[in-house]
């Protein structure tokens, strides 16, 4: 996949400040720390384009990213990505962490051009029980789910598929659905963009790629 371009877009905390609804779009879910905007940076093959930092709990707004990817054939996409704050971080108080399930819940039951949610867990860790609330939350609306589990770097070579394959059956998943990623030795990038383009219908140029159902 060729990024022809990747910009951000803007930050929004309410629906009045999400941008219009005339993309497909994908939203990237997981803990806090689990390397959200650190896939978005390796998905785009930019350093920095989202903010990554060593203390959790730094994105507290959703971020909307607008790009465009070529796939080898030619076709171009438009796609737009939207990195939300992350749960479950400890150290943030109660009436905050409301606050953002507020926020969340409102932009995913509620966003019209949403096409799926890439639900990230730490290949390592596996699904929380806040991961698994999550899941069930989002198939319930219903919205499609790519489950990525990151971070697999830190796993030894030998067991990353088999650890792929006990997420998968932790989340009630076929062995192979769960894809793994790691933004520091670039792997998965392939298979989550494959995913996405078949999620997000239709190519710009017309072409159908693997559409999974109407436009919602
Ligand atoms: N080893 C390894 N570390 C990673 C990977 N992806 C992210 N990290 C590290 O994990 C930490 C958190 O990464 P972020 O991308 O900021 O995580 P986030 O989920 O966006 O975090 P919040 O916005 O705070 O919720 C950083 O120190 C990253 O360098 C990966 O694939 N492998
Ligand atoms: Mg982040």
């Amino acid at each position: 996949m060729k990024i022809r371009s990747a910009e951000f877009l803007t930050t929004a905390t309410a629906p009045a400040g999400w941008p219009s609804p005339d993309v497909p779009e994908f939203a990237f879910a997981g803990r806090s720390n689990v390397g959200k905007s650190s896939m978005i940076n390796a998905l785009v093959s930019r350093k920095s384009l989202v903010r990554v930092s060593n203390t959790p709990g730094r994105t507290r707004t959703l971020n909307f990213f607008d790009v465009t990817a070529e796939e080898e054939s030619g076709a171009r996409h438009r796609i737009r990505f939207c990195d939300l704050p992350g749960y479950g971080f400890a150290k943030v108080s109660q009436a905050e962490r409301e606050q953002w399930k507020r926020m969340i819940e409102e932009y995913l039951a509620g966003r019209q051009t949403l096409r799926g949610v890439v639900s990230i867990v730490d290949a390592e860790v596996g699904p929380t029980p806040l991961d698994e609330e999550l899941l069930a939350w989002v198939r319930a609306i219903p919205l499609d789910v790519v489950v990525v589990a990151t971070k697999v770097d830190r796993l030894g070579k030998a067991r990353r598929k088999p650890r792929l394959a006990e997420v998968a059956k932790k989340m009630d998943l076929p062995p192979a659905s769960v894809l793994g990623f790691s933004a520091v030795e670039r792997i998965g990038i392939d298979a989550v963009w494959s995913r996405l383009i078949s999620l997000a219908g239709v190519s710009e140029t017309g072409v159908p790629v693997g559409a999974t159902g109407e436009p919602r």
